[in-house]
């Protein structure tokens, strides 16, 4: 089963998408996401320039030894674009591996550990009444967990809330544009949306929430006191996390369940805030952090210290990827929840695909591999377009920790 042809496909169905598509010498295709927000071409050339010349001619069927081969032979280790590029090739050999043995990507990770994948969607709104419409029209989609962010009083615009109802997307075309911040602003209101959302919504419906690393960690052990009455399912992202020991501080003060990963690229950058349990969900993604390869050594080492997965889902991770992760989540025992946000018409029509949404919970489908397609000829019509993601200032314009 060699790799006879590889090549790298830009499209932009509404926003930029980069897939590796991946042929044997028997006819079989697989495809992987390399899509990184705001740095696509890099991945691409990455892919095209230097790893697609050492894919041809090697035996698709060996996957762990590609994903070594790549991330040691390069010398040069770890980082979003060699992981987003590694990423993109160990997905599309396990597509091929499915469709060669006519099994669903999951049934080669061991088998369904859960009948459906519990995921959540992101409501938002300029203000607390914006973002109580918003919460109950995902629960009237049937959404069992939903994400609040809401702007905030005195700050212009605010990262994390979308434009829209449902196609959340924090990339803008050209330049980038500039959110304001103040944690004085956000601490003070933050508790107020989450009162108010419970006392519309009840007790029961998941609620979580986004801080997108803009708090340190003192401030996010606050915000974590402040939201315990309202019991979230998890506070996401509340400090940024290179410092992987600033998380015991957090954990110190509160009990709110705490999310962190979708920026991380290997199981290093993870390894002490699971081992300490210092955190609750893993958030890495199979295109950010290598592949489902090396997701599963990443969910595994979470495994032992009873810490769950909860994968990083917007829609700049393309449908391949949330095929991908959509098997994964199905089979790995200590899955927790996927983020699930809907791509635009214009996506699901160029990657068709065999996962869907019911009530609240998603399903990969059986299709053989990962069962995601791409429309070549339609992703043509769609060619790259440069965004970027904002830049986040204090209100004194000073750049934010973001
Ligand atoms: O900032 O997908 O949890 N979701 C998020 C997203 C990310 C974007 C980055 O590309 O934090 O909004
Ligand atoms: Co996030």
């Amino acid at each position: 089963m060699k790799i006879v042809d590889a090549k790298v496909i830009v499209c932009c169905p509404g926003r930029n998408f980069v897939t590796l598509k991946i042929t044997t010498e028997d006819g079989i295709y697989g495809l992987g996401d390399a899509t990184l927000n705001g740095r696509e071409l890099s991945v691409a050339s990455y892919l095209t320039e230097h790893v697609i010349p050492l894919l041809i001619g090697r035996d698709s069927r060996q996957i762990e030894d590609t994903w070594q081969y790549l991330y040691k032979g390069a010398y040069w280790r770890r980082g979003p674009v060699t992981m987003s590029a590694i990423a993109a090739v160990d997905t599309a050999l396990w597509d091929i591996k499915g469709k060669s043995l006519n099994a669903p990507l999951y049934q080669l990770l061991g088998g369904a550990s859960r009948e459906a994948v519990l995921v959540y969607g992101h409501a938002s709104g300029a203000d607390i009444k914006k973002t109580v419409a918003a919460f109950g029209h995902y629960l009237s989609l049937g959404y069992k967990a939903v994400r609040a962010q809401s702007g905030i009083p005195g700050l212009s615009s605010t990262y994390g809330v979308g434009r829209g109802q449902m196609f959340y997307e924090p990339a803008e075309k050209d330049a980038p544009p500039v959110n304001q911040w103040s944690t004085e602003h956000y601490l003070r209101f933050v508790p107020q949306l989450f009162e108010r959302l419970r006392k519309e919504f009840g007790p029961e419906i998941h609620m979580l929430h986004d801080a997108h690393h803009r708090l340190t960690p003192i401030e996010a052990a606050r915000a974590g006191k402040d939201l315990e009455p309202y019991r979230l399912f998890w506070l996401e992202d509340p400090t940024p996390a290179e410092l992987q020991e600033s998380f015991r501080l957090i954990r110190r003060h509160t009990t709110t369940p705490l999310a962190v990963g979708e920026v991380f690229n290997t199981i290093f950058d993870c390894q002490q805030l699971i081992q300490e349990q210092l955190i609750d969900y893993i958030r890495t993604t199979v295109v950010h952090a290598g592949g489902i390869t090396h997701l599963r050594k990443i969910a595994n080492l979470a495994e032992l210290y009873q810490v769950r997965t909860g994968s990083h889902g917007a829609t700049d991770l393309s449908p391949v990827c949330m095929g991908a992760a959509l098997h994964f989540d199905l089979s790995v025992h200590n899955f927790g929840i996927q983020e699930y946000m809907q791509h635009t018409p214009e996506t699901d029509k160029v990657f068709p695909h065999a996962y869907s949404f019911r009530d609240g919970f998603m399903y990969p489908g059986d299709a053989p591999g990962i069962g995601v397609d791409l429309d070549e000829s339609l992703a043509a019509k769609y060619p790259y377009q440069r965004a970027y993601l904002p830049a986040n200032r204090k209100l004194d314009g000073t750049m934010h920790n973001w």
